[in-house]
């Protein structure tokens, strides 16, 4: 908005300037410059009561001008949680939006915030790729009294007032809810603790929702007594997934449980498992790999839930536009939003054993995916 008027201002200076120079040209004559002046005049003020009745019919239209910086375009989840973005902040809802895309870099993504701060917009939004890194542009953010939300992953900030707010999933929940399931569906099918040899294919390394996802299973594997026998990145891509999967295949004859901290990786997992001659179900018992995963935002990935390939999936909700709105309306009404927001999620398997779990005493039905 600010810089709207500005340009405006600039053309009114350029058209001022035009102006004089032609009247100083016609000078010497002076019935031709009264006739000018005259004409000018009241041309000039037609045009300019036409100028304020269409300004008046059709004021210009108020924007908030947001800069969002998205890490990078590794998942599913990602471009659905890009879409929600660009389809909220519109010209329609009074938005300008500045769109930067990190490319799973966290210099582009402090470089694009310092493009925002010179551009001096409204609010910045930030999908930060990992928690660490953030704490000098985030100042510089806030000594130019910009409002920065932090959406999806968070970032790790000793001083909390370096940003305004977050909006997210409680990652940590999603992986004790999968790890609730599993358990569950080893009891009942009579699976010994021991017997559970498991693979962690984790997301990118130092993002919140690989933390959270990663502690989730640690803890569950040491509490109940499963063999957890290694943790890996797959950089939550396909490619990378099926690259480590087919590794692990060859590493560990026993494996027969693969926690994949999310689908786009499941889906390479799979291809993986078959291309090694070996199937995905949850029949372990008779040589089956099982596989679990999050997100539940690929239908493909839906689909194999339904037919069984991928056992169980951890809901994790990626649009966050319309959230972030809601926050910025907010802020714009003067109000202090929450803190930290978090989102409600679902946990879906085609599994019959297992129909609800339960965590720090809150019960949650497992859904048809
Ligand atoms: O699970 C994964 C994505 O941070 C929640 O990042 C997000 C994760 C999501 O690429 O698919």
């Amino acid at each position: 908005m600010k810089k709207h008027i500005t340009w405006i201002q600039h053309k009114l200076g350029i058209q001022h300037k035009l102006g004089l120079q032609h009247k100083l040209q016609i000078q010497p004559k002076a019935w031709i410059l009264i006739l000018f002046v005259m004409a000018a005049l009241f041309g000039g003020c037609g045009r300019d009561s036409d100028h304020t009745e269409a300004q008046a019919e059709n004021p210009p239209e108020p924007s908030v001008v947001v800069g969002f910086s998205q890490l990078g375009a590794e998942s599913d989840w990602r471009s659905a949680n890009t879409d929600s973005m660009l389809q909220t902040f519109t010209r329609e809802n009074g938005y300008t939006l500045i769109y930067e895309n990190g490319q799973q870099q966290q210099s582009k993504q402090i470089t694009a915030i310092r493009k925002f701060i010179q551009q001096d917009v409204d609010y910045i939004v930030l999908a930060p790729e990992k928690e660490t890194g953030w704490e000098s542009v985030l100042e510089e953010a806030r000594n130019a009294e910009i409002p920065v939300i932090i959406v999806d992953r968070r970032v790790a900030a000793a001083d909390k007032n370096l940003y305004t707010c977050w909006v997210g999933s409680d990652f940590e929940l999603e992986g004790k809810k999968m790890c609730a399931w599993l358990g569950s569906f080893a009891e009942a099918h009579g699976i010994a603790p021991e017997e559970l040899h498991i693979v962690n294919i984790q997301g990118t390394i130092g993002s919140t929702a690989q933390i959270g996802r990663t502690r989730g299973l640690a803890n569950a594997a040491r509490e109940n007594g499963w063999d957890l026998m290694e943790e890996i990145s797959g950089d939550f891509t396909e490619t990378r997934g099926r690259e480590v999967m087919s590794m692990l295949l060859d590493k560990y004859d026993n494996l027969n449980v693969v926690y994949c901290e999310n689908d786009n990786m499941a889906l390479g997992v799979l291809d993986a498992i078959e291309e090694a001659g070996r199937t995905a179900g949850s029949d372990i018992a008779n040589g089956e790999i099982m596989v679990v995963s999050f997100d539940g935002v690929n239908e493909e990935a839906r689909e194999l839930a339904r037919a069984g390939k991928i056992s169980c999936i951890a809901e994790c909700n990626p649009l966050h536009g319309p959230r972030v709105e809601a926050l910025i309306r907010q802020l714009e009404a003067g109000e202090e939003p929450e803190k930290h927001n978090y989102v409600d999620e679902k946990i879906f398997s085609a599994e019959e054993a297992v129909r609800e779990i339960e965590i720090d005493g809150v019960t949650y039905k497992v859904e048809k995916p």
